[in-house]
C-alpha cells in the first residue's frame, strides 16, 4: 500500500511586484517575526529594531520564502494594540527589511491601516488572523490592492477564544466557516485565486481539535486555495511534549512534516532552516523514483 501522500494542488499567487509564489516544487516557509513584546513564543526578544531586522535578515538567510511581521500578540488572553503602537513596532522593520531584500514581507495584522501603510511601505501579503471581520476596511483594501491574502479561522477573538472552544465536527466547521469568508473576501472584490486558507491552529481550539485538524489538514483542499498551517511551537506541543516553547523545535518539526504530507501549501514557522530541510526531505519522498536515480 502506498504511504498516505496527499497531493498539493497546484497554486499561483502574484505579489504586487510581479513575482509569482507557488509551492509547487516543495511547500514553502513563511518565517514569523513577531516584533511584541508578548507573542506567542517570542516573549519579546525581538522588540527592539536592531534584533527584529537582524532576526528578519538571519531568516532570509536562512531561505525563508515570505516573512510574516506582525507587531500585535495574538496570544490567547492578549489584548488588541492601538494602531498607533502597531504601526510604531512594525514599520521601521518592514522599511528596513523591504529596503534590502527581495523575500516578500507579510503583514500580520486585522487592521486595514496597518496593512495599507505596511504595503505602502513595500510589504505584498496580508495574513489577516481575523478573516476580514476585525475591521470592515480590510477588505475592499485587499481588493483594491490584489495583493495575496491570508483568512485564518478563529472562534471568537483572541482575549476569549479559548474559554470553551467547542465544535460537534472540528474539521467540517472550520471547512464551512472558511468557505463563508472566502465567499466574503470575493464578494468584496478580492480575487479568488489571491486567498490562502489557514485553520488557525491554537485559535479556539482545544488540543484535541488542533490534533484533528492536522490529521485531516487536506480535508481543507476542497476549498480551492493555498492552505496555510502555523502549528510552530504552539501549546498543543507543549502539551504533548511536556515542553516550554523555547523546546518545542522537534515537535513543531514533526507538525510541519504532518502538514507536507497533507499537501500543506505553505508552513508558517519560528524556525526557518529546519522546517525548510524537513519539507525538502518530504518532498524527496513524495517524489521517490521521480526524484533521482543517483
Ligand atoms: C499571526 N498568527 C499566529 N498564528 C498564526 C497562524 O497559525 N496562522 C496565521 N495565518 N497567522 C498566525
Amino acid at each position: 500500500m502506498d504511504a498516505p501522500w496527499v497531493e498539493r494542488p497546484q497554486h499561483t499567487l502574484t505579489l504586487p511586484s510581479g513575482r509569482t509564489l507557488s509551492a509547487d516544487g516543495r511547500p514553502l516557509v513563511m518565517g514569523i517575526l513577531n516584533v511584541t513584546p508578548d507573542s506567542f513564543s517570542d516573549g519579546g526578544r525581538f522588540l527592539g529594531l536592531p534584533d527584529a531586522v537582524e532576526h528578519g535578515r538571519a531568516m532570509c538567510a536562512d531561505g525563508a520564502d515570505i516573512i510574516d511581521v506582525g507587531g500585535e500578540s495574538t496570544r490567547p488572553g492578549s489584548d488588541a494594540v492601538p494602531a498607533d503602537e502597531e504601526l510604531r513596532r512594525v514599520m521601521p522593520v518592514i522599511k528596513e527589511l523591504t529596503a534590502e531584500t527581495t523575500v516578500p514581507i507579510s503583514i500580520d495584522t486585522q487592521k486595514a491601516e496597518v496593512a495599507a501603510a505596511a504595503l505602502d511601505a513595500g510589504a505584498q501579503v496580508i495574513n489577516d488572523v481575523s478573516a476580514l471581520r476585525a475591521d470592515p476596511a480590510m477588505a475592499p483594501l485587499a481588493a483594491r490592492t490584489g495583493v495575496p491574502l491570508v483568512l485564518m479561522h478563529m472562534l471568537g477573538e483572541p482575549k476569549t477564544m479559548q474559554a470553551d472552544p467547542t465544535y460537534d465536527d472540528v474539521v467540517g466547521e472550520v471547512t464551512a466557516w472558511l468557505r463563508e469568508r472566502v465567499a466574503f473576501a470575493v464578494e468584496a472584490g478580492v480575487r479568488d485565486g489571491q486567498i490562502v486558507v489557514d485553520p488557525g491552529f491554537g485559535f479556539g481550539k482545544r488540543i484535541g481539535h488542533n490534533l484533528e485538524l492536522l490529521r485531516r489538514l487536506d480535508a481543507l483542499h476542497a476549498l480551492g486555495h493555498m492552505v496555510m498551517a502555523g502549528t510552530s511551537r504552539k501549546a498543543m506541543l507543549g502539551r504533548i511534549l511536556g515542553a516550554p516553547e523555547a523546546e518545542r523545535l522537534h515537535g513543531s518539526l514533526a507538525t510541519v512534516a504532518c502538514a507536507a504530507m497533507a499537501g500543506c501549501h505553505i508552513m508558517r514557522v519560528h524556525d526557518v532552516r529546519p522546517a525548510l530541510e524537513v519539507v525538502k526531505v518530504c518532498e524527496a519522498v513524495r517524489r521517490g523514483m521521480a526524484y533521482g536515480r543517483a
